[in-house]
């Protein structure tokens, strides 16, 4: 079993090496328009995969990074939703289950607005988009103003945070709330393993999953669980995905996106102001929702977030890495982060064989650490705790997670996720937001790349020649 002490130490030249690969992955899976997750088993664009993608495209065109972006918004609702997924007409309709013909977002979606020309799913996933376009536009902000890429993606950024704050507060209180585990985006994590067991399972005969063509089926969902999916999406639809009609058969306040929510409210405000408006009421909503995350969501005798299940009302008793995540938080009292920094230390999270946090206790019940969100340490949830560490200035455990970010990327191929005792590759390999969030981390010292870091970073040698491949046209 491999420790950090038994790594060398990274060298300019495996450097060079893991910024090429990955902007090969990154080359690889561009539709044209957007960046698939994965060519085989997520052929289509994914809301927060897109926003995470755009933060590494960003270091290789700014272009591509607010294409990215913008080809998502261009299928969001009329009432504001950003859906999950936004469906390639070009596929077949058995590349992904669920498919268009299942979602049927152009008929069953029509009266909550979604668009009548793409089809897309229902439901959201986490609001990281107001982050991400904060980093695209910081990684040339003379490009960005010149294309006028702000003032395009600030009515879409507003909308989106409007439906959530206004349609999903379900719990009454200000945080928004999920409806679907998919929704999370930690979908099997076992936080939802209660609640789904008041969701009655639709036959697994009713239905073709296509995630076992090119999924070990260890690393996947079980047939239950997909069944229990497929149920809370039909019932949805069948409400035509208006959230005042569904009676939510789950609905959960998670702390990992009621904080990408905060940091993205503050990242609008920071946008707003860059457009000479005044940002004000993005950093009061931001101020009211950390409020609420930690009176809702803050679980003091376990010193990390939990959700909390708005049918029994009460926390969900498991640890998850959804916990840790709120480290993004800018203004967290220190007694929450000095607490979340011990979890990340401590036996909860403290993987033997890699420097990667799980995304669940290596301690719980239910740990397992092949099945995806049951264990695995995922790559997108570290780099959303490194850039809290750098928030609240804990450099050295930032710097570890960068470098065990970077190693375990090039060690697994980029893959969707790995074992967090073995370093073992899991999921889909040459995955775009790791090869994406890989490459932010080797072209900044931190998330928030300042101008300077971004022009080192243009100077680079590698870039102007993958910029040839990238075959940028003049705007
Ligand atoms: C369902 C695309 C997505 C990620 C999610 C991850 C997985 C889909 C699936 O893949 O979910 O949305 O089919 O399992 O859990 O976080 O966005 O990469």
């Amino acid at each position: 079993m491999k420790t950090l002490l038994d790594r060398p130490a990274p060298t300019a030249a495996a450097d060079l090496t893991l910024r090429r690969g990955a902007a090969r992955v990154l080359l690889d899976n561009w539709t044209g328009t957007s960046t698939v997750p994965s060519r085989t088993l997520y052929p289509h664009q994914w809301s927060w995969d897109s926003a995470f993608i755009s933060i590494g495209l960003r270091h290789l065109s700014v272009r591509r990074a607010q294409q990215e972006l913008e080809s998502l918004f261009a299928a969001q609702w009329a009432d504001g939703r950003i859906p999950h997924i936004v469906f390639n007409p070009a596929l077949p309709h058995d590349a992904y289950f669920p498919s268009p013909a299942f979602w049927r977002s152009s008929t069953a979606g029509r009266t909550a607005g979604a668009p009548a020309a793409t089809e897309t799913s229902g439901i959201v996933q986490p609001p990281v988009h107001a982050l991400a376009a904060l980093l695209v536009h910081r990684a040339d902000p003379d490009e960005s103003r010149r294309r006028g890429f702000l003032a395009r993606v600030h009515p879409h950024l507003t909308a989106w945070h409007d439906y959530l704050l206004v349609h999903r507060d379900l719990g009454g209180a200000g945080l928004a709330a999920v409806v679907h585990p998919w929704e999370a985006g930690t979908d099997n994590s076992p936080s939802w393993d209660t609640a789904l067991t008041r969701v009655e399972p639709i036959a697994p005969d009713t239905f073709r999953r296509a995630d076992l063509n090119h999924g070990q089926p260890t690393d996947r969902p079980t047939d239950l669980d997909y069944g229990r999916y497929v149920r809370l999406a039909t019932d949805y639809r069948t409400a035509g995905y208006d959230d005042r009609a569904t009676r939510f058969a789950f609905a959960v306040e998670d702390p990992c996106f009621n904080a990408l929510l905060i940091a993205s409210e503050y990242a609008l405000a920071e946008l707003t102001a860059e457009l000479g408006g005044d940002g004000g009421h993005h950093l009061h909503r931001a101020a009211t929702l950390t409020e609420q995350l930690l009176t809702r969501l803050w679980d003091e005798n376990a010193g990390l977030f939990k959700a909390r299940d708005l049918t029994s009302g009460e926390l969900v008793d498991e640890r998850t890495i959804s916990g840790l995540v709120p480290l993004i938080v800018p203004h967290l009292p220190q007694n929450a982060v000095r607490h979340l920094e011990q979890a990340l230390r401590g036996p909860h999270f403290a993987a033997p064989g890699t420097c990667l946090v799980p995304s669940y206790d290596l301690t719980g019940h239910a740990f397992d650490p092949q099945r995806y969100w049951r264990g695995p340490a995922w790559f997108n949830t570290a780099w959303l705790v490194h850039h809290g560490l750098r928030t609240h200035g804990l450099h050295s455990t930032a710097a570890r997670l960068r470098e065990g970010i970077l190693t375990e990327a090039a060690r697994s191929g980029f893959a969707e996720y790995i074992d967090p005792v073995t370093g073992d590759a899991r999921g889909a390999r040459n995955f775009s937001w790791t090869a994406a969030l890989a490459l932010d981390l080797l072209s900044s010292t931190g998330a928030g790349a300042g101008l300077e870091e971004a022009a080192a970073l243009r100077e680079a040698a590698v870039l102007p020649a993958l910029r040839t491949v990238v075959k940028e046209s003049p705007a």
